[in-house]
């Protein structure tokens, strides 16, 4: 158990990332452990001011390759001063989206083409991959239902239910080309149901 650890949690809008969060942390402190919580885009000073440039409403907005670049320039500067660090340090890094959300939501939702994106994620962190990926995985409507309760949508949840959906079948070609890796949560269930289906998942791959 001892050891460092990537987790990665991913899934389209309201999929529960923040109760999934939650969950893993208090798993890891069972065993432990003292993880550190991140998020993307963010993380750093520099993530965070790029964060408001790609969340905020832009008048104009931008071209799915700029914000492609602005995803991995915010990532880099995460993996530079806070990922790496913390994982050579021996720590449990469990970061709120990663890669992944790149390939499914620009490669997918804003149609870059998968393997383009994942190009950009082989240039950035060739020799680093989580250990463990969650996909929350839900309907896109009832994402969007449990989303909706929420503040102002930013630019991308004021995407419609299409874009949704094609980032969904994004999260679901990267399921299935690396199953030891991303084991998918349904998380269309109560929370005690989806909590289950984490705490089994962090079992499985850390636990004994
Ligand atoms: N993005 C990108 O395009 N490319 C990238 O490379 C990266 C990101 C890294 C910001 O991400 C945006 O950036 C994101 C993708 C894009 N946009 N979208 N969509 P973010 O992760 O910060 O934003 P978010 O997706 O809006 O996530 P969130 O708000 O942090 O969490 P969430 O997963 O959407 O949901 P939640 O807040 O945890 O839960 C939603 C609601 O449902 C909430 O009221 C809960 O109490 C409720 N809930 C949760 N679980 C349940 C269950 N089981 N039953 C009933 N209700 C539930």
């Amino acid at each position: 158990m001892g050891g460092s650890h990537f987790i990665t949690v991913e899934g389209i809008e309201g999929a529960g990332k923040t109760t999934a969060i939650d969950t893993i942390r208090d798993w890891v402190q069972a065993q432990g452990g003292d993880p550190l919580l991140t998020r993307e885009p963010g993380g750093t000073a520099l993530g965070e001011e790029l964060r408001d440039v790609l969340l905020g409403h832009r008048e104009g907005g931008m071209s799915a390759e700029a914000e492609v670049l602005l995803m991995f320039a915010a990532r880099a500067e995460h993996l530079d001063r806070v990922i790496r660090p913390a994982l050579a340090a021996g720590r449990w890094v469990v970061c709120d989206r990663f890669t992944d959300a790149s390939i499914a939501y620009q490669g997918m939702g804003r149609g870059l083409g998968i393997e383009r994106v994942r190009s950009l994620g082989e240039w950035v962190h060739p020799d680093l991959a989580p250990d463990l990926t969650l996909w929350l995985d839900l309907p896109v409507t009832l994402g969007l239902e449990r989303a909706a309760g929420r503040s102002r949508p930013d630019r991308f949840e004021s995407e419609q239910a299409r874009f949704f959906e094609a980032v969904r079948s994004g999260y679901a070609a990267i399921a299935e080309q690396e199953p030891a890796r991303v084991r998918r949560i349904d998380s269309s269930g109560t929370p005690a149901r989806v909590r289950d289906g984490i705490n089994a998942a962090l079992e499985a791959r850390f636990g004994g």
